[in-house]
């Protein structure tokens, strides 16, 4: 007899996925019956590691031999979507359904990229799901850092963000991390060789995660982590590991819509004498205001300017 469940996408690695029914941790595999595709879209993973799917399956814990099938998603809460920077308009959902998402970042090794943080966080703010800046190998910047540090978290603290200061490697901050995690589940994302695997591993030693060896791999463009997978933490909560985005276009949305998706521009844009207002030429434009008297920061402020031109650009 065939039943007809929910299940939750742990994995996906080709044509092959491992679901299990959250909270519960039974993985089993599955397949994807014909082609799923999403109206409208060119995403290249219809089925994404976060997806509730319905599947088909012979047997309550369906085996290798005799995998579940996957015949549909359910309409997803919120994703990650990563398009190419070129102009493929090809995207790739990251993750789907999750509840906040770690935006792992480094000082140096490799160093932090100020618009594409920004860019990564728009991503976030543009598809609804709750971005924490984690600011990770500490113990190479703590002193030697001091003013960069102070610098960066004013930048993304007077943005609203909340940023964590933490050490894979000493273990510093990761507490406070473990305990955002527990009962959600987390999205870890940035570029190749912050750390993402490392946090994950620092978080839960028990989990089987690869590292990459030597920092230089990835100074090189090596990827260490290849695929996107769930784990469940022993003090609770799941997490998505996921490779290192390398390129990541700017999000569809209409350049005058950009600015509502910096949360420190929208707060002070309900002042600005025109409106709509693109903050860049307007007399009496309040975000150009607060950028001169220093509540938003210039660093932010030129990302946006990055991202219009570049939206103007392109359409
Ligand atoms: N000093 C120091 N090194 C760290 C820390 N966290 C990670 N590393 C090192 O950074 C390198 C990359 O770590 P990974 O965890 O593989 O990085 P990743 O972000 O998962 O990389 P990809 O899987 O390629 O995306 C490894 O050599 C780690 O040992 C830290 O807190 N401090
Ligand atoms: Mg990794
Ligand atoms: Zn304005």
């Amino acid at each position: 007899m065939q039943s007809r469940k929910t299940a939750t996408v742990v994995k996906h690695t080709g044509s092959h996925y491992l679901l299990t029914c959250l909270p519960e941790w039974k993985l089993f595999p599955a397949v994807l019956r014909g082609k799923i595709r999403l109206k409208g879209s060119s995403v290249t993973n219809p089925v994404a590691v976060g997806d509730k799917v319905v599947y088909e399956a012979d047997s309550d814990m369906p085996a290798q031999e005799n995998p579940a099938v996957i015949l549909s998603v359910e309409p997803r809460k919120n994703y990650v979507i990563r398009k190419s920077a070129n102009l493929s308009r090809q995207a790739h959902i990251i993750a789907a359904n999750v509840d906040q998402a770690f935006i792992v970042a480094t000082l140096d090794f490799p160093e932090v990229k100020l618009p594409f943080l920004d860019r990564i966080l728009l991503t976030c703010e543009v598809y609804n799901v709750h971005p924490v800046i984690v600011l990770n190998k500490i113990d190479l910047f703590r002193d030697a850092c001091k003013e960069q540090i102070e610098a960066f978290r004013h930048i993304y603290g007077s943005a609203g963000y909340e940023v964590l200061e933490v050490s894979a490697l000493t273990g510093e901050g990761t507490d406070l991390l473990r305990e955002k995690c527990d009962g959600a589940v987390s999205l870890f994302s940035g570029v190749s060789g912050v750390g993402k695997s490392s946090l994950i591993k620092a978080l839960d030693p028990s989990l089987d995660l690869r590292i990459g060896e030597i920092s230089e791999a990835h100074l090189q463009g090596r990827h260490t982590t290849t695929f996107y997978e769930m784990y469940r933490l022993a003090s609770g909560g799941f997490i998505i590991d996921t490779p290192g985005i390398r390129g990541f276009g700017l999000v569809d949305i209409a350049p005058e819509e950009i600015a509502l998706y910096f949360p420190e521009m929208l707060r002070v844009s309900e002042h600005c004498r025109f409106s709509p207002c693109t903050h860049t030429h307007e007399p009496g434009c309040a975000v150009k205001a607060a950028v001169e008297d220093g509540s938003i920061s210039y660093e932010r402020y030129s990302s946006y300017l990055g991202m219009l031109e570049e939206g103007r650009k392109y359409r």
